[in-house]
C-alpha cells in the first residue's frame, strides 16, 4: 500500500543516512514503521551486524530484533547508544513529537535520551505543524495503576483535559498494561496548549503517579517522512 511504502521509504532512507559502519550499539523503537528500519539494517549484511548489538524499547521491539537474527543487548549493559531509530505518532516543525500510541514510550524515551543520535521515521500522516492535529487520542501518559484515578482527576479538573481516559485493551479485558506493568492514560488538549508541548509535558510529568509522558521535546536530531508520491521529507 502507499502507506506501507511511505513507512519503508522513511525507514530505509534514515538507515542509509545514519547507521554508519563504526556504529556498534543501535536502539530499536516500537510500532509498525520500525520493522522497515530493521529490514534495511539486515541488508547491511550478517558480517557487519555480527559486530553490532541492538537494544529494544519493549517486548515487541525485542521480538523484532530476535526474529531478525540480530544480536540482542540491554540498556543497562549499553547505557550509551550510538543511534536510536524510532517511530512517532506525530512530529511538529521543531521535531517535538507525540509518542506512546503503542504504549511503549517510557523505554523509548530512555533509549532516545541514551542515544548520541535519535532519529524519527514516520509516514506522511505524522508530519504536522502542531501536535494534536492528526493524532486525536491525545498525549499518552504512563501511570502507576495505584494512582491512575487521581491522575485522571487532575487531568480532568486541573490541567484542562476533561476527555482524558484510561486506555482500555482490545483483546484483553480491562486496561492496557505496559511492559513495565503500568497503565496508560490518553489525554487530549486544546490546540493552543499543544503549541507549547514542553509546558504541558512538564505539567503532566509533575503529577504524582505519572511515570512518563509521551511528548518528546528537543530530543530528535532528524525526522524522516515518507510521502504519498514516493518522495521523502527530511527535517532536522
Ligand atoms: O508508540 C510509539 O511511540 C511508537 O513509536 C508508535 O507510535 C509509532 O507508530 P507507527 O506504528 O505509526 O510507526
Amino acid at each position: 500500500s502507499v502507506l506501507e511504502k511511505s513507512k519503508q521509504l522513511a525507514a530505509w532512507t534514515a538507515v542509509d543516512h545514519h547507521v554508519k559502519s563504526e556504529h556498534r550499539v543501535i536502539g530499536i523503537g516500537s510500532g509498525s514503521t520500525v520493522p522497515y528500519v530493521v529490514e534495511r539494517i539486515v541488508q547491511l549484511g550478517a558480517e557487519a551486524n555480527q559486530e553490532r548489538v541492538f537494544i529494544p524499547t519493549g517486548f515487541q521491539s525485542k521480538q523484532l530484533i530476535v526474529s531478525s537474527g540480530l544480536n540482542l543487548g540491554d540498556v543497562d549493559e549499553y547505557p550509551t547508544i550510538d543511534v536510536t531509530l524510532d517511530g512517532a505518532d506525530e512530529v511538529d516543525r521543531e521535531l517535538n513529537c507525540i509518542k506512546g500510541g503503542g504504549a511503549c514510550h517510557l523505554r523509548e524515551k530512555v533509549l532516545a535520551e541514551a542515544a548520541n543520535t535519535f532519529i524519527l521515521v514516520a509516514d506522511y500522516r505524522k508530519n504536522v505543524e502542531y501536535l494534536g492535529t492528526n493524532f486525536t487520542p491525545g498525549i499518552p501518559i504512563e501511570v502507576v495503576p495505584f494512582a491512575y484515578a487521581k491522575v485522571l482527576q487532575n487531568l480532568h479538573h486541573i490541567l484542562g483535559s476533561p476527555k482524558a481516559e484510561l486506555r482500555m485493551a482490545v483483546k484483553k479485558a480491562g486496561p492496557v498494561v505496559t511492559d513495565n506493568g503500568n497503565f496508560v492514560i490518553d489525554a487530549p488538549f486544546d490546540l493552543e496548549v499543544m503549541k507549547k508541548p514542553y509546558t504541558i509535558m512538564a505539567q503532566i510529568k509533575m503529577l504524582t503517579g505519572v511515570v512518563e509522558v509521551g511528548v518528546f521535546c528537543n530530543m530528535a536530531k532528524a525526522a524522516y517522512f515518507g510521502n504519498e508520491d514516493g518522495s521523502v521529507t527530511i527535517r532536522w
